[in-house]
């Protein structure tokens, strides 16, 4: 061994120096695109053959071929595949080749390259890496700046179950995040996320992680987290490759842009002109889902409309699942009674996939699908384009399910049958905020204060003005906990058996459609709005969470609008609720695919449009 050996053993693993120094990996950059390199070792080469390739570099890039027979033809076309399927790949990369066992040439002409050709025992699934000039195989992972603003953290697997911030930047004045080559993935039985990535809202623990739920305060308060919430490990079990943390509103409470957002920035929206609010509280699950070609799936969480806000808004898919699906142990509460895990995706066929992953044998995918469709507030004109694509989406749904459609009315409905003496608006008017407010102050803002002035003389945190609103208002409010509770109860037990009744044959009797509240609205995130205030009333995206039935939502279009931002015609995403009766998500995950397979869903687009794609406006012509 020579010095160089040793002082390299020394230097890795600090035996003995006083300090221990470890490798947190190295960043590279092959063309102009940035990689970051896991410290981990994934195999050793015998380096003395490809010297000469080395030069003065301390890396080289190379591709590991899988092929049986190394013809050259096989060779060709299975770089022309990688070139095709995988982001982090790039012509850099086939420079030399890495061939398992022997072969017999030394250097193999593909298209306008001529790749060095080296082989060795090692076996390394296929796909880019780097090799060291000490034979040590690095993957590649490709750097991507977060240009929308999505992510309050970027992260990287520690190789044990535990996480750390990643140790690399890039252009772009937010996080880089790393995502290792699509190649070196392959899906299987036990791990059908392998290789898929995703992103998960910062209100969910990962070990080894800080968690901020939205609070300066909070983050720096405590500790990395111990454990990893149980939705995130289920999707980790998986395979999944998570990416970072992504932005919420403070305390996974409803904020729009800006004002609201003191302690951080809101994600931007890329679709349209660039400047509409995200909805929130999954504000950068939906933003990233709808802004990033290279991000899979989103990990969000729903309590009154915090996935389905952002998918409508970003048109992606999204779903608040039926209440109880999956565990939130290691995830802040909003309110017990009503908190979802639910996940945001372009993909309706690989957001299904990580929900069977998630929500694991709680979920049934069953296909015998109902025959009557109710709609609420349904247009019957269609005297606008998002009024045309409404009664489309309807029409073909109809005709896929060989149903009928009726128009519903829910509170109407209740009204006639003399359920309370009070209209159902009035009735369940403060439900929402009393469980939001007085569940989340003992859980979450008293623990938090004492915590926070134990160690700060007694001080108080910093709190967003509309968290701030709300606790203030849940304290002074006279309607009860119990009560709340009470008429939930009530309306619950009214709702799954007048209008999403289970069924035997086809799980829930109905399917339940209405259209989001504002298609094509605008919301400018450079508007000056009124104060905060506790968000009252009822309206159809509450159903769900009183009724705990699941509530999915599907992009089907988009509209135009004239932006008083670019002053030019954008276009704006148009997003459909679907309900069924509680526990019957599975089967809307199988519809939903259905609708997918004959074409009326489609799967939607990254960028400016969902629809055709584009890039972010304010990063054209880069
Ligand atoms: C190596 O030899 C095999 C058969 O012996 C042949 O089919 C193949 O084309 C050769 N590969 C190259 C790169 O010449
Ligand atoms: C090889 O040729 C293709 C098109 O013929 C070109 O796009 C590419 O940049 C070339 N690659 C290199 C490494 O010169
Ligand atoms: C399934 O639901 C039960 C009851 O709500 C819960 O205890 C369990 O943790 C859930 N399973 C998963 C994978 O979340
Ligand atoms: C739909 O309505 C038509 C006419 O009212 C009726 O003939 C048909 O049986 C209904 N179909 C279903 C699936 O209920
Ligand atoms: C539903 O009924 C309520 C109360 O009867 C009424 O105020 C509301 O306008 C109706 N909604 C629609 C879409 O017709
Ligand atoms: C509801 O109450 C009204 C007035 O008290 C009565 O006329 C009506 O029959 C009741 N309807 C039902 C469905 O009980
Ligand atoms: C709901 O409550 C708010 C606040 O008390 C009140 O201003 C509003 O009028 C109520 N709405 C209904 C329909 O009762
Ligand atoms: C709650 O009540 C107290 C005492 O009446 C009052 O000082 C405070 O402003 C109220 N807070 C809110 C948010 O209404
Ligand atoms: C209907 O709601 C009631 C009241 O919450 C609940 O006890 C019951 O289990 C629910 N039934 C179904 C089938 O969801
Ligand atoms: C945009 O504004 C122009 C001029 O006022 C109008 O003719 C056009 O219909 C508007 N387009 C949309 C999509 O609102
Ligand atoms: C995929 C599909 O069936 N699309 C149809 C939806 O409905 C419109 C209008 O009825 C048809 O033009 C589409 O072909």
């Amino acid at each position: 061994m020579g010095l160089c050996s040793v002082l390299g053993t020394a230097l890795l693993f600090g035996s003995t120096a006083s300090a221990a120094l470890s490798s947190t990996g190295f960043t590279v950059e092959l063309g102009d695109i940035p990689y970051f390199l896991p410290p981990k070792v994934v195999a050793t080469i015998d380096v003395a053959q490809c010297k000469a390739i080395f030069g003065l570099a301390p890396f080289i890039p190379f591709t590991a071929v899988n092929s049986n027979t190394y013809s050259v033809a096989e060779i060709s076309s299975a770089a022309k595949k990688y070139l095709e399927e995988d982001d982090v790949f790039q012509e850099g990369f086939l420079e030399a080749l890495y061939i398992h066992g022997n072969s017999n040439t030394t250097s193999i002409q593909i298209s306008n390259t001529t790749a060095s050709i080296f082989t060795g025992t090692a076996v390394l699934p296929p796909g880019p890496y780097f090799l060291s000039a000490l034979g040590q195989v690095y993957e590649a992972w490709r750097l991507y700046s977060d240009t929308n603003g999505a992510f309050t953290e970027s992260v990287i697997a520690n190789g044990d179950d535990s996480y750390s911030v990643l140790p690399a930047g890039t252009v772009g004045q937010h996080s880089a995040l790393a995502v290792p080559s699509r190649l070196y993935y392959e899906k299987t039985e036990e791990k059908p996320l392998a290789g898929v990535r995703i992103g998960i809202k910062d209100i969910y623990d990962i070990k080894g992680l800080r968690t901020s739920n939205g609070n300066r305060a909070w983050y720096w308060l405590y500790p990395p987290a111990e454990n990893t919430a149980t939705p995130v490990q289920s999707l980790i079990d998986a395979g999944a490759i998570i990416v970072g943390k992504m932005v919420t509103s403070q305390f996974a409470n409803g904020e729009v842009a800006t004002a609201d957002w003191v302690d951080y920035h809101e994600a931007f929206n890329p679709r349209g002109d660039g400047y509409q609010d995200t909805s929130s509280s999954s504000s950068g699950g939906g933003a990233g889902a709808a802004a990033y070609e290279w991000l899979d799936v989103t990990l969000g969480s729903d309590t009154g409309g915090s996935v389905r806000g952002p998918s409508q808004v970003q048109g992606i898919y999204g779903n608040r699942p039926s209440h109880g699906l999956a565990s939130l142990e290691h995830v802040m509460a909003l309110s017990p009674t009503l908190d979802t895990a639910g996940l945001m995706s372009k993909d309706p066929i690989l957001w299904k996939a990580a929900a069977q992953a998630m929500y694991k044998e709680n979920i049934t995918f069953s296909t015998s699908f109902p025959s009557k469709i109710i709609t609420l507030a349904w247009p019957t004109e269609a005297d606008t384009v998002g009024n045309a694509l409404l009664l489309d989406f309807l029409a073909n749904v109809t005709s896929f399910l060989k149903a009928n459609a009726t128009a519903f009315n829910v509170s109407e409905t209740w009204s006639r049958q003399n359920i309370t003496a009070e209209p159902l608006e009035s009735y369940l008017n403060l439900t929402y905020s009393v469980l939001i407010t007085k569940e989340q102050i003992p859980l979450v803002r008293d623990p938090f204060y004492a915590d926070y002035a134990a160690k700060h003389d007694g001080r108080l945190p910093f709190i967003d003005p509309v968290p701030l609103a709300r606790w203030g208002w849940g304290e002074n409010t006279t309607e009860t906990l119990e009560s709340a509770r009470t008429k939930k109860a009530t309306f619950m037990s009214w709702f799954n058996s007048t209008v999403l009744v289970p069924s035997p044959s086809t799980c829930s009797d109905s399917l339940l459609m209405y259209g989001s509240s504002s298609v094509g609205a605008t919301t400018y995130r450079n508007k000056y709005r009124s104060e905060p205030a506790p968000p009252f009333g009822f309206r159809a995206g509450t159903y769900s969470g009183m009724s705990e039935a699941p509530d999915f939502v599907v992009p089907i279009g988009e509209v135009p609008y004239n932006s008083t931002i670019t002053g030019h015609v954008e276009y704006l995403p148009v997003a459909v609720d679907l309900m069924v009766a509680k526990g019957c998500d599975g089967m809307l995950f199988s519809l939903i695919e259905g609708l997918h397979e004959a074409g009326i869903l489609k799967t939607a687009l990254a960028g400016q449009s969902g629809i055709t794609g584009g890039e972010v406006l304010f990063r054209r012509g880069m």
